[in-house]
């Protein structure tokens, strides 16, 4: 079998043309930037053994089970050909329209009802394709639980086929794709944003889901829960995320950043000069606006300015921590008005619920989200065990206003929820007054947060560019190998 990496397969398929940036029609009628064609392969016998190669490599993975291959036609047919011929195993073919003549049947080849096909497929888009052949198979009477998928576009073909109880393998993604053809100068930095956020924005599963409305038929229970870990940007389609947390989501997967950085200064020009210079390197700008010795309203009017210039999200570190009427007033009123220019707050559970009631009376009609604090990085925090538990709960019990955590590490396993971790620094250990930081690839590769929150790390570096590209990069590379490892 060929040793290939998926990088220079990448490189390669964009050598042969199968992979083109410009204007393109989909099937679905759709234009696109970016339009994969995987018909060419034939003409090159070695891509062709190769792609089949790491097909086949995904098989073995996952350790799938099943009793013969087929592939999606046409495409993938000579692809599921070499592997069922390489590895000794038996093959179906689906026809697409069924003969005048003869037997008159849909699927060539020998099987037992009840036996299992494994389904092959160049590229997924929607996942109708694979569906099509899916429902002819099992027709039959096929079993089809799995798919294997040269390039997935990461437009909801995962979801789709889960939701009819196909698990499908993706080998490469269309951000890994992106990553690598930008990565080796094929591509702009223009032309590889305006891919993403099509891909973001055109997500066939959840647009399907919004127009059909409450006449979809209610869909089949995946026989299998994906083992994957999601992306970032499949977490922001989540029928049941917070549209706050889907639009941080969002912002993460477009700008590869999953960096906070805390803009603890005290002087308000110097904040909005923050804001400008380091806002396209993060996803969220995090605020002490009580420590500016100089605040006016017109900072927070500039800032909310700098936050769509540079598409981050504001996010006032107020901590709040009384009963609900009183934070009810701190948060929409005083001085500050956070209300009006922050699109995140955070607060203590120690109040009890009724914190999270003030916040959300105010904050929920204009679309604002809280964070709870479910743990802390300071030496001797009190908000461990038990304590964190019920932070959890209270977070469950208010997901219409509450989209996470400050924690140390991955408290929940539920997607929809974002983990945003401080105490971050490559350098040092900690400072003289009890903080204590964590690597950022420990945060986000070991300890599964999502967020890195950065603030001496970056301000106190001789170049607070520099260092917040540095994070950003660690944060993000720390979040691919995540992704990665639960791939394999
Ligand atoms: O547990 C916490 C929670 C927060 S929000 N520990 C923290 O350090 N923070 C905040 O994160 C803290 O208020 C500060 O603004 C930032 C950390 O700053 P650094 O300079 O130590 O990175």
């Amino acid at each position: 079998m060929e040793d290939i990496s998926m990088d220079a397969l990448i490189l390669k398929l964009h050598d042969v043309n199968a992979v083109k940036f410009g204007e393109y029609k989909l099937k679905s009628g759709l234009l696109t930037p970016i339009y994969i064609d995987l018909r060419v392969l034939v003409s090159y016998p070695a891509l062709m053994n190769q792609v089949s190669s790491l097909l086949y490599q995904r098989v073995q993975q996952e350790s799938l089970q099943f009793d013969s291959v087929c592939g999606v036609p046409y495409t993938a047919l000579p692809l599921a050909t070499i592997i069922c011929s390489r590895h000794d195993l038996p093959m179906l073919i689906r026809r697409k329209e069924a003969k005048d003549y003869g037997t008159k049947r849909l699927v060539e080849g020998a099987f037992h009802e009840g036996d299992t096909c494994l389904i092959i497929e160049d590229t997924v888009t929607s996942g109708s394709s694979i569906l099509e052949t899916a429902e002819v198979l099992q027709k039959e009477g096929l079993m089809v639980t799995d798919a294997i998928v040269l390039m997935d576009r990461e437009q909801g073909g995962v979801e789709m086929l889960a939701s009819h109880g196909i698990r499908l393998f993706p080998v490469i993604s269309m951000f890994k794709l992106l990553d690598v053809l930008h990565a080796a100068e094929r591509i702009d930095d223009q032309t590889a944003q305006s891919v993403r956020k099509f891909i973001l924005n055109n997500n066939t599963f959840s647009s399907n889901k919004k127009e059909k409305g409450s006449n979809v038929p209610a869909a089949k229970k995946p026989c299998v829960e994906p083992k994957q870990e999601l992306s970032y940007a499949a977490r922001a389609e989540l029928p049941n995320i917070h549209p706050l947390a889907s639009k941080l989501l969002k912002i993460m997967e477009e700008k590869r950043s999953n960096l906070c950085v805390s803009a603890d200064v005290t002087c308000s020009e110097e904040l909005l000069q923050l804001a400008e210079s380091l806002g396209p390197t993060i996803c969220m700008l995090k605020t002490h606006v009580d420590i500016l010795k100089d605040y006016t309203p017109a900072v927070s009017q500039k800032l909310q300015a700098l936050s769509e210039k540079h598409n981050f999200l504001i996010f006032e570190d107020r901590k709040f921590a009384d009963i609900g009427n009183t934070v009810k007033h701190q948060y929409e009123g005083g001085v500050f008005q956070i209300s009006s220019w922050s699109h995140v707050v955070n607060a203590h559970a120690v109040p009890g619920p009724g914190v999270v009631k003030g916040l959300s009376s105010v904050g929920k009609p204009l679309g604002r989200g809280c964070l709870l604090i479910a743990q802390m990085s300071s030496q001797g925090s009190l908000a461990t065990g038990e304590y964190t538990k019920a932070v959890l709960q209270m977070t469950e019990e208010h997901s219409d206003f509450v989209i996470g955590f400050i924690c140390g590490s991955k408290i929940t396993e539920k997607p929809e929820f974002i983990h945003m971790t401080p105490g971050v620094q490559m350098q040092a250990k900690g400072d003289s007054l009890g903080q204590q930081y964590t690597a950022p690839e420990e945060v986000i590769y070991s300890k599964g947060s999502d967020v890195i929150i950065v603030g001496r790390g970056v301000l106190e570096a001789s170049d607070r560019l520099e260092a917040a590209e540095s994070y950003r990069k660690a944060g993000w590379d720390a979040y691919l190998k995540r992704v990665r490892r639960s791939d394999q």
